[in-house]
């Protein structure tokens, strides 16, 4: 193969990924850990054009981040204060709406709403929150809570995962985004964030959502003190359940990012590891259609790279409204891009940029914006 040696067992796995066998967790090791970057990315970008051909998606979205007190004590976290901090915010219904109110005519397809797990709000709050957005903007995708937040207000109100989410759909909800996965293995899971949601419960879920018609995402945090293994295995029960019901629409890898919490001295992967992440995720999850690179988590140059290898999709416009990662050290401080913006950096790695709605449907627009 031009020089490049492999070994037999690599040369074994990728032929089975270029005549589209499944993988084993084991096979997917082995890339990951012998296979040389080039040859993953090749394999991983062939794939990305077989699913999704020269486009790459993104849409004209906004973050909502309701509040950053939370009862979980995530040591990855750089986001969460206490309810006494300073730096603790808490947003009314009000402040929610004038927000809202602010995007009114702007275009926006999607309303992504994520936050901490607040102690004193229920079920019945989340609902209003979701009817108030989509009373002032009733043509965008409400894409709402991670498993967490979803887990501990349907637990909280005393009702089942099926008639919670059927409560928060009827309001407005139509999607999940993928957050709060973190790693499944209860080893690590155990260190990272010993007192949140199970994997057991994130999985029921998804699952759950996706009974009741819900599409939602996935996410797995990376590169801290979990192994190759862990990795896969966290991968493998993503690919189990997505036989089962189909639901999941982006696998999004999170690389940990170490500024400003209470695993800093761990220090963050290199970029090649961010490389191998995407494409051995292209290539283990043949049933997940789209593979997101997240581009305030990885930044803008990581992102032009990240479609080499396998992702399609980038997440969209933000303008400025997420402090996850910038407040865990992400290059990106004041998370925003224009259209033209994204569509340029697509461009300039060959590729054609697709804007998209929640469910990956080509947005057309006739009074067409570039800003
Ligand atoms: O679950 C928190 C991660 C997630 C750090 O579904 C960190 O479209 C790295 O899930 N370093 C929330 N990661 C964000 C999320 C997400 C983001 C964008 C799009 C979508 C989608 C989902 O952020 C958390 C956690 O895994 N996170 N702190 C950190 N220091």
């Amino acid at each position: 193969m031009n020089g490049l040696k492999l070994t037999s067992m690599v040369e074994k796995i990728a032929d089975k990924v270029v005549r589209r066998e499944r993988i084993s967790c084991d096979e997917a090791g082995v890339l990951w850990t012998e296979a040389p970057l080039a040859l993953l990315g090749m394999l991983a970008f062939g794939l990305k054009k077989e699913k999704s051909g020269n486009s790459v998606f993104y849409n004209r979205n906004i973050h909502i981040e309701p509040t950053n007190v939370c009862v979980f004590n995530c040591r990855f976290c750089s986001y969460h204060k206490a309810a006494s901090s300073p730096d603790a915010w808490d947003y009314s219904l009000d402040k929610i709406a004038e927000i809202a109110e602010g995007y009114k005519g702007k275009d926006i397809t999607e309303v992504h709403i994520v936050g901490g797990v607040h102690p004193h709000h229920d079920l019945n709050h989340y609902i209003d929150m979701i009817r108030l957005v989509k009373r002032i903007l009733p043509d965008v995708t409400v894409k709402a809570f991670t498993a967490i937040e979803l887990g501990y207000m349907i637990r909280k109100a005393g009702v089942s995962l099926d008639e919670g989410l059927g409560m928060l759909k009827e309001a407005g909800m139509e999607a999940i985004p993928g957050g709060g996965a973190e790693i499944f293995a209860e080893d690590v899971r155990s260190q990272i964030c010993p007192d949140k949601g199970s994997a057991e419960e994130w999985l029921a879920v998804h699952e759950a959502a996706h009974r009741q018609g819900l599409p939602t995402n996935a996410t797995i945090l990376y590169g801290h003190m979990e192994s190759v293994g862990h990795r896969m295995d966290h991968l493998e029960r993503l690919r189990d359940l997505q036989d089962r019901t189909g639901g999941f629409n982006a696998f999004i890898p999170l690389k940990y990012r170490s500024a400003g919490n209470s695993m800093s001295a761990l220090g963050e992967v290199a970029i090649t590891e961010d490389l191998r992440m995407l494409a051995v995720s292209r290539i283990f999850l043949d049933n997940f259609p789209h593979i997101k690179a997240y581009w305030p988590m990885y930044g803008k140059t990581v992102t032009e790279l990240a479609l080499s290898f396998g992702a399609d999709d980038i997440d969209g416009t933000i303008d400025d409204t997420t402090k996850i990662y910038s407040m865990a050290g992400a290059e990106e401080q004041k998370p925003s891009m224009s259209v033209a913006d994204i569509e340029k950096m697509v461009r300039s790695v060959g590729l054609e940029p697709v804007e998209r709605d929640t469910f990956y449907n080509p947005v057309k627009r006739s009074n067409f914006t570039r800003e």
